[in-house]
């Protein structure tokens, strides 16, 4: 048996309710060491690694990590909300009763660290001294030494910020356990994993994965799914999957700040690390604050402050390269310590690639590995056109390495919020952008987002689903309540933000192109929507929104043909008519669901039948 004392007591480490965390879950996983980190130790945990072959070395000090083969995506299916009231249940929680689950978890997590290290990261999801802090301090307990170098650059990682805390009890208490990955029986009916918030108990409990959103339990367990339900529960704050940037006009040297909810791989990470467009770049710039998670609240001063609680950018690979996130190319270079994860990698030259990062893979295979370690050149031809890297593969960073971080970005005290936008990958019907000006009918919008379904989490690209506020894979209490508090929460803003929906992913119906160019040029929208709140434009009324009149959007610099940009500024009506119906099932679904949405969704669909019938 390990001294958990003794060790506890070299790392400083003082907080009793935390030590008395670490002794339990040391005995239930039956670790044999303890080891406590903090962001110091980096540099040695990752010669550590190399050594033991858990990570190689990619070029220029960074690293690559090669996941199981089944393991390269969160699953929502084995991810599950616990609380000890039923009320709680929503439709896309997942909830179950507390005892059992965590009876359950304890059994599966039983010895399952035997031969293994726990080790012990203490962080904080929150700039240090913010006014939400009490939500923000944890402790995560893990058996996977990757898993900490990731927690490091996602989170603020230290034992200062545990020990120091005001309430030496109120800590979010995390533990991952990996599992034997090989028998876990992924996808099988006698699947083993299973990951779950208790969220009346702070209590986070993954088995059975290494991968980021399964195993960084500050980022997506406590950042957003018990965030999410501590912001209801004290009636405090919203804790959303949400970009954060900064538009800075250097004419006006007015500075903007806009969140946005898009469900996971449709757009956060580029939009919040864009540039604005050569054209506009003398006048506008953009400054990154967050892609993941934002967590907002009512100010002092009437208006919705915003910070995001991450230290980090665990962005997805795919297409990422110097003309669709030159940030991110500049956030992962030689001497950023990126580590990647689930990309091709190349042991002899020691480089990575994943598809779309050149236009074509690299002309000589030799060397190269695809992200299952497989080697290119022993592929048959029916082999050839698979994908080299996964296509959720991933890199991570530290804020510190995005060459638009904002300077503010570790500022405790947030930003203000002037917009709230939210958009998915939707083919068709979706403008370009549609301002909303009304409190309940933003929410309304929020709550009916839908996007074609992605890679990140396992599921059926290409197939259409509802994802409120990109939340539902994060959602921790039932959808009536959470469109209450978000009523409650903006509603009590004396100045609000506008309300937005947006979509850079419309289509031309017989060719399949994009008929807006996206990335970049997206900041021309975002630019009309701050003219439109500040009365300097006036746009188009529709049934669905304000859409701005093609003189009102700033093309400069930019040739689209024109049939392309009157598809994206124009409403169709017979399918937003069609989409209205699917919403009513939609929203059917959710008990409790205020009065204000269905009166909002009433006035769309009125609005809706007048255009019609115009
Ligand atoms: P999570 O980290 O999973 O929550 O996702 P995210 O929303 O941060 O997604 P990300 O920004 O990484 O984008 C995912 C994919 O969308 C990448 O393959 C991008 O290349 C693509 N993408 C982003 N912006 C645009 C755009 O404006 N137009 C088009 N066509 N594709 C885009
Ligand atoms: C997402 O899937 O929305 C992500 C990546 O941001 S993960 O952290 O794995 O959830
Ligand atoms: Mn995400």
């Amino acid at each position: 048996m390990v001294d958990v004392d003794q060790v506890l007591d070299e790392a400083g480490l003082k907080n009793p309710h935390v030590r008395e965390f670490v002794a339990y879950w040391a005995q239930v996983t039956g670790a044999d060491a303890i080891e406590v980190v903090s962001a110091e130790d980096d540099e040695r945990l990752l010669q550590e690694s190399l050594e033991a072959g858990e990570l190689l070395p990619v070029s220029g000090g960074r690293y690559y990590s090669r996941s199981y083969f089944k393991d390269t995506a969160r699953s929502e299916e084995r991810t599950v909300v616990a609380t000890s009231k039923e009320s709680d249940k929503g439709v896309y929680n997942n909830w179950k009763p507390a005892e059992e689950t965590v009876a359950t978890l304890t059994e599966r997590m039983r010895g399952a660290s035997k031969g293994k290290t726990m080790y012990v990261i203490p962080y904080l999801m929150a700039p240090q001294g913010s006014p939400l802090e009490a939500y923000a301090a944890g402790v995560e307990l893990t058996d996977s030494r990757p898993v900490v170098q990731q927690m490091i650059r996602m989170a603020r990682v230290g034992v200062d910020y545990i020990n120091e805390l005001k309430d030496q009890s109120s800590f979010v208490r995390a533990v991952h356990v990996t599992g034997d990955l090989p028998n876990l029986g992924q996808g099988t009916p006698d699947d083993q994993r299973l990951f779950a918030t208790v969220a009346d108990q702070r209590t986070i409990l993954h088995f059975g994965s290494s991968y980021g959103g399964n195993a960084l339990l500050g980022k997506i367990a406590h950042g957003l799914r018990q965030a999410c339900y501590d912001g209801k529960d004290s009636e405090v704050f919203l804790a959303e999957q949400f970009l954060l940037l900064g538009i800075t006009d250097k004419q006006t040297g007015k500075k903007f700040h806009v969140v946005g909810g898009f469900p996971s791989a449709s757009g956060k990470t580029n939009l919040s690390m864009t540039l604005a467009p050569d054209a506009l770049g003398d006048r506008y710039y953009v400054e990154f604050y967050g892609d993941d998670i934002a967590w907002l609240w009512v100010g002092d001063d009437g208006r919705i402050w915003a910070f995001n609680p991450e230290n980090g950018v665990f962005g997805v690979a795919k297409d990422t390269n110097e003309a669709s996130n030159p940030g991110a190319v500049e956030a992962i270079k030689p001497g950023s310590g990126a580590i990647f994860t689930n990309v091709a990698y190349n042991p002899e030259t020691q480089d990575v690639w994943w598809e779309g990062k050149t236009k074509n893979p690299p002309e000589d295979v030799t060397g190269w590995l695809d992200w299952k370690g497989n080697p290119i050149a022993d592929r048959t031809p029916e082999q050839a056109d698979e994908p080299w890297a996964h296509p959720n593969s991933r890199f991570t960073a530290p804020i510190s390495m995005v060459p638009n971080a904002a300077e503010d970005y570790n500022n405790p005290a947030g930003v203000p919020v002037d917009a709230i936008i939210f958009g998915g990958r939707t083919r068709d019907r979706e403008p370009l952008i549609r301002a909303i000006t009304d409190i309940a009918e933003g929410v309304y919008d929020g709550l009916t987002l839908g996007a074609e379904a992605t890679f990140a989490a396992e599921g059926v690209d290409g197939q259409l689903r509802y994802d409120p506020m990109s939340m539902r894979p994060f959602m921790a209490y039932s959808e009536g309540e959470y469109a209450a508090h978000w009523l409650h929460i903006i509603g009590r803003a004396s100045q609000p933000p506008i309300f937005a929906h947006v979509n850079w992913f419309q289509r031309d119906p017989e060719d399949g192109h994009f008929l807006w160019p996206g990335y970049r040029e997206n900041v021309r929208a975002l630019l009309w929507l701050l003219q439109f709140k500040a009365g300097e434009v006036k746009g188009q009324e529709t049934a669905v929104g304000v859409i701005p009149t093609q003189d009102e959007l700033n093309l400069d610099g930019l040739d689209l043909p024109q049939e392309d940009l009157d598809r994206i500024l124009s409403i169709d009506v017979e399918r937003w008519r069609q989409e209205i119906e699917f919403r009513e099932e939609h929203l059917k679904q959710f008990d409790g669901l205020p009065e204000e949405i269905w009166a909002a969704h009433r006035r769309v669909a009125e609005a809706l039948e007048r255009a019609a019938q115009a």
